[in-house]
């Protein structure tokens, strides 16, 4: 039931996007948007915002995508943004961490459950007061919230593992800040810093022994190719925030920010609803790849990651009483 409503209201939106004419402003009159991520065109995520996000805004805004860090390194689209460097990025808690400690709350593994979650908890009082301090802070509108899905573990090696454990030892790429590699120790491995960009070739060549990704990313970087089992971990409910520059939002008539912002949310739904679905069927998809595909004893990994980051230095930095008010929504 919940799942045909979702889809009833993706349709709708995508309905709608027949009606959303392709403007009346010259490109030249048009507001560009620069948008740098370091994911692949077909991601879903890229495809959500060039077909849902970019057409609603087409009458006042240039909507350009640069894909595969072509245009910014991973990790330095929202300082390049605060700089005035670049209009908008897909960014994420583990970035604004960096820059804001109070953040990295939402890169605990197992803290935020799934999609449904996640959307309480940004679209609540606490969502605001963190959106608050990125706008504060550093010069960026965050539009809101979209799902990346569940990250598991995906090794090159075939070494059965069930508990952190069986990590002992495990080269695990995990994305270049120190939230993230927290986790990676967290989950029992020994993490090593490497940008996206890089892991396809590291895995092939034997550099790392895996990496973790929600399986529709796994799917459209191809990483089946080259690694042999899927550990169905789910030790992050991964999400990805649509970050604009302040500045740019400030140059908006009230009438196109209430454009932008319904743009924005029907695009991260569609999106988000597109993830979900997928990552409902890709298990199948990769077995049929070659590849291994079995849950371990998850509870093992959540007891000893929340653990991990509940004693660690991360928490110090906080709200008071959060860890419960995010857990009880
Ligand atoms: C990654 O580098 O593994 C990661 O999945 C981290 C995410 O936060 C996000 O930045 C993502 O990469 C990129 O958008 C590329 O898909």
């Amino acid at each position: 039931m919940i799942v045909f409503t979702k889809i009833k209201k993706l349709l709708m939106i995508l309905s709608c996007l027949v009606l959303v004419g392709n403007g009346h402003a010259n490109a030249a009159d048009k507001i560009v948007l620069r948008m740098s991520t370091p994911a692949v065109k077909i991601d879903k995520r890229s495809q959500g915002l060039q077909n849902v996000f970019a057409a609603k805004v087409s009458k006042f805004a240039d909507y350009q995508p640069h894909y595969n860090a072509t245009m910014f390194k991973q990790g330095t689209e929202l300082p390049a943004i605060a700089r005035g460097n670049l209009e908008m990025s897909i960014t994420s808690s583990q970035e604004i961490a960096k820059l804001i400690p109070a953040w990295s709350i939402f890169t605990a593994g197992y803290l935020l459950r799934d999609w449904d979650h996640q959307q309480k908890v940004f679209k609540s009082s606490i969502g605001q007061q963190f959106y608050k301090m990125v706008e504060d802070k550093l010069g960026v509108k965050l539009l809101g919230v979209m799902y990346h899905g569940k990250r598991h573990l995906n090794l090159r090696t075939s070494k059965k593992v069930m508990t952190p454990a069986d990590m002992a030892g495990v080269k695990l790429r995990m994305p270049g800040t120190d939230a993230w590699q927290f986790l990676g120790k967290a989950l029992g491995a020994n993490p090593t810093p490497m940008a996206f960009t890089e892991v396809y070739t590291a895995l092939q060549t034997g550099a790392i022994d895996g990496q973790d990704n929600p399986l529709p990313t796994d799917k459209d970087k191809k990483f089946y190719e080259v690694t042999k089992q899927i550990i169905l971990t789910g030790h992050l409910a991964d999400m990805n925030f649509l970050a604009l520059s302040q500045k740019v939002w400030d140059k908006l008539n009230p009438e196109q920010q209430s454009i932008m912002q319904d743009a924005a949310d029907d695009a991260m739904q569609v999106i988000s609803i597109n993830i979900e679905s997928n990552e409902a069927i890709l298990e199948d998809f990769f077995r049929q790849k070659g590849l291994k595909v079995y849950t371990p004893n998850v509870e093992a990994f959540r007891k000893r990651v929340l653990d991990m980051y509940l004693k660690s230095d991360f928490s110090g930095d906080w709200p008071k009483g959060m860890v419960e008010k995010i857990s009880a929504l």
